[in-house]
């Protein structure tokens, strides 16, 4: 699948800072260290609904990752899926008399476009379930072999018990554990399993759904997991820095994508560290394309609303924290910019480089966007009482703010 179109990156004056991120699997801040290459890979949408906003939370939060890995003259391989074959798919095509292959696509077409008005860096390989299911079907064959799957009615189960490492993502309890994993895409209710927790691996043709060749296994469809764990290792391999995605991905996705990984590979651990965004809600509950509660970013934009006005929205929050969509976010983040706008429009302010600094070392400790929106409104404050002589500084500022945050001003 081809990606979006990247925005410029303006090049810095100085030295970038080295990553501190949280991690879930250890439960505290680690420094990572990426070689040349930086390598993250970003659970991407499915389909079936227009990005919303905590959908684009999400993702600011790792272009912020790849924004100061860039900043420290790294590369990023930067990895993302499209889940454009699974149930809610499925589910919302019939339930609106669509061709599920047309819904995927008019909604990923209109993700790219909203990634691209946000100034989200693209990923380097952008890639589609149903394009990665020739890569599925042996690493679903490897693990039978191996004993780690096995079949009930004709679908195929992983076995968590296989991993020695299971439960080490998101260090939850087996009651947690199922919960989750019924809310989730799971089915620990299902008769004959193992485990209750076991994920499906590949699901045999349903009468009336796609399926495809899965040789052995049979005609089918991939299960969730195994098709960002395919797709990860394929372009990124293991012990690759960053896996990504929103809160609700920690369990079951993330955790069984690792043990997949692990069993596949013998090795530990697959991601160096596991990175997840808070929910964004809306009226007091989790902005959720099952429950309808959304606000669209295309919608924001339709109504005239600038893309770098919702970007500063997103960034005005915290990345781990769980916050509350309202029209005053927008309304401060609109003023902002504004404020943000005039102050670079002078041909002269306060000097800048105390502040490139500061940016960079607020990103760069957990990607504290917050403290970072505070340093710059603090220069546009300075700016707005006593100007300055410092020629070069409204475009220094301009620069950082693109380059390290994807606000243009
Ligand atoms: N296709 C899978 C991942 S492989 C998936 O979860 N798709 S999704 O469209 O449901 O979500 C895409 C990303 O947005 C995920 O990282 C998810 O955690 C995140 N997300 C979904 N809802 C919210 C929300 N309300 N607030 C913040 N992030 C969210
Ligand atoms: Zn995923």
């Amino acid at each position: 699948m081809h990606a979006w179109p990247a925005s410029e990156v303006p090049a810095l004056p100085g030295q970038g800072r080295d990553l501190r991120i949280h991690d879930t699997a250890t439960g505290g801040l680690v420094t990572l260290d990426p070689g040349p290459v930086a390598r993250i890979y970003v659970c991407g949408i499915t389909p079936y609904d227009a990005t919303h906003l905590g959908h684009a939370a999400t993702y600011n939060a790792f272009d912020l990752v790849q924004r100061v890995w860039l900043d420290t003259k790294r590369q990023v391989h930067y990895v993302q899926n499209v889940t454009d074959v699974d149930d809610p798919l499925l589910e919302r095509a019939e339930r609106d008399s669509v061709d599920w292959v047309a819904l995927a696509e008019k909604e990923t077409a209109l993700f790219r476009e909203d990634m691209t008005a946000l100034r989200m860096l693209p990923p380097r390989h952008y890639i589609g379930a149903v394009e990665a299911i020739p890569g599925i079907v042996p690493l679903v064959e490897r693990l039978r072999e191996a004993g780690a799957a096995y079949e009930l009615e004709g679908d195929i189960y992983f076995s968590v018990e296989s991993d020695p490492h299971f439960g080490q993502v998101s260090h939850l309890d087996a009651a947690a554990m199922r919960l989750l994993s019924a809310e989730r895409g799971g089915d620990p209710n299902r008769p004959g399993k193992k485990n209750p927790l076991d994920p499906m691996l590949w699901m045999a043709a349903r009468p009336g759904e796609p399926s495809w060749d899965g040789g052995s296994l049979g005609r089918g469809r991939p299960g969730w997991h195994i098709e960002c764990v395919a797709i990860a290792l394929d372009h990124l391999g293991m012990g690759f820095d960053v896996q990504g995605g929103g809160s609700d991905l920690a369990f079951p996705h993330h955790e069984m994508g690792a043990s997949h990984a692990q069993v596949l590979t013998g090795e530990f651990p697959m991601a160096k560290a596991y990175v997840h965004a808070g929910m964004v809600a809306l009226h007091g509950e989790k902005m959720s394309k099952s429950k309808g509660n959304l606000v669209f970013v295309s919608q924001l934009r339709r109504d005239g609303v600038d893309p770098a006005a919702i970007r500063l929205a997103l960034l005005a929050h915290h990345y781990r924290a769980d916050w509350e969509w309202t029209d005053d976010v927008l309304r401060d983040a609109v003023a902002r910019l504004d404020r943000w706008r005039a102050a670079v429009s002078r041909p002269d302010g306060p000097p800048a480089e105390a502040l490139v600094e500061e940016i960079r070392d607020a990103l760069a400790d957990d990607l504290d966007a917050p403290t970072a929106l505070a340093a710059v409104d603090r220069w546009a404050a300075a700016q707005e009482e006593h100007g300055g002589t410092d020629t070069a500084a409204p475009g220094v500022v301009s620069r950082a703010v693109d380059a390290l945050m994807g606000v243009a001003l």
